[in-house]
């Protein structure tokens, strides 16, 4: 009886955690922490769909096409929509934007807008829904810049470094949800039967000998002569290191989060595959930034190759990036092949 008591005592829900986290400032005013609360919700509330996704029959495709040209799922569509209402009503934000959506999310006139802004992808790497494989939301918040009124697009069109938040929600094997605000990230595990996010993973870092490398090696014929020799490297071909273990589901969640808890570098580069996309496929806003300022935070790094992914300055609402993140040394590595090899 004892024991259990005591295992109690130890248990950290999230509310509390991020209550822990706003009483470190006493300028907060609170708004950032409920928002965190409301994407959590957010996050219990599609994790239960996914979980339920054959039983409801609602896995398959839509006819939709979304703007990056890709078959809308059912549940991608249902994860937007989640999100999308569980914070269009709070005053919280002055809008939002999804990854699914070509223009800004506006707030409905009826509600007040607040101070922050929310993008998000609300469940990449939806192409592994059919196969039962571990997916995700990311989520990234800025404070807004214009003063007040509906957000505009100036608001999203921020550098990472700006970023006050940021953070995914896995659906794996257990539902997680990791974040940072720029005090370290932070990692809970979902105990569905309380219903709720208890701290697993305080103060992740990521290990600072790598165990893996992530990345789709059936397009290796397209890439640059500098990725094609890091990608040598980190295989121990010129025996700098010793070799890692290459590791690649196809959904960026579960590829970063292996990665940031076992050490290790994921990347997507530039390629020549699709003369429309020569940044390769990953959105800076939606995906690169909001794991670049986790990776950063977990001690890490993260590069379009050239330059460090948080101080690119966005032009356009969906513009793809090249990216390379995980362990410091390895990303520093690849920008060191680069400069050698790709004029
Ligand atoms: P989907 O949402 O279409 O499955 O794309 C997932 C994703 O954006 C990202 O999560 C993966 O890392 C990457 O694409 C996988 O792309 P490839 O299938 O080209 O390797």
């Amino acid at each position: 009886m004892q024991t259990e008591l005591g295992d109690l005592v130890e248990i950290t829900t999230i509310e509390r955690f991020f209550l822990l986290g706003q009483k470190q400032h006493p300028e907060a005013t609170g708004v950032l922490t409920n928002l965190l609360y409301d994407i959590a919700l957010a996050g219990k509330v599609i994790s239960s769909k996914t979980n339920r996704a054959g039983l409801a029959e609602i896995l398959g495709r839509t006819d939709e096409i979304n703007i990056q040209g890709e078959v809308v799922q059912k549940l991608d569509q249902l994860a937007d929509l989640v999100m999308y209402r569980l914070n269009d009503h709070t005053g919280r934000l002055a809008a939002m934007a999804s990854e699914e959506h070509e223009d800004l999310l506006p707030i409905p006139k009826k509600f007040p807008t607040g101070k922050y802004i929310l993008l998000f992808d609300p469940l990449d790497g939806s192409s592994n829904i059919d196969f039962n494989m571990p997916i995700g939301t990311i989520f990234a918040v800025y404070q807004r810049l214009t003063p007040s009124g509906p957000g505009q697009l100036v608001d999203f069109l921020q550098p990472g470094r700006k970023l006050v938040a940021a953070g995914y929600i896995l659906y794996g094997s257990s539902t997680m949800l990791v974040y940072s605000t720029g005090e370290g990230v932070h990692g809970f595990t979902l105990d569905p039967s309380v219903g709720e996010f208890l701290l697993s993973h305080p103060f992740i870092r990521i290990p600072e000998v790598p165990a893996y490398f992530s990345v789709n090696l059936g397009y290796r014929k397209n890439w640059s002569e500098g990725v094609d020799h890091y990608t040598d490297y980190l295989q121990g071909e010129n025996r700098e290191i010793k070799a890692l273990s290459l590791r690649y589901v196809g959904s960026l969640v579960a590829d970063f989060h292996r990665n940031l808890l076992a050490g290790g570098v994921f990347y997507y580069p530039a390629d020549t595959i699709d003369p429309n996309k020569p940044q390769g496929k990953l959105r800076l806003l939606y995906e690169a930034a909001p794991l670049a300022f986790l990776a950063e935070q977990a001690g890490g790094y993260a590069s379009n190759g050239r330059m460090s992914i948080l101080d690119i300055q966005p032009e356009t609402l969906h513009q793809r990036t090249p990216l390379f993140v995980g362990n410091k040394f390895l990303v520093e590595k690849v920008e060191e092949y680069i400069r050698r090899y790709d004029t």
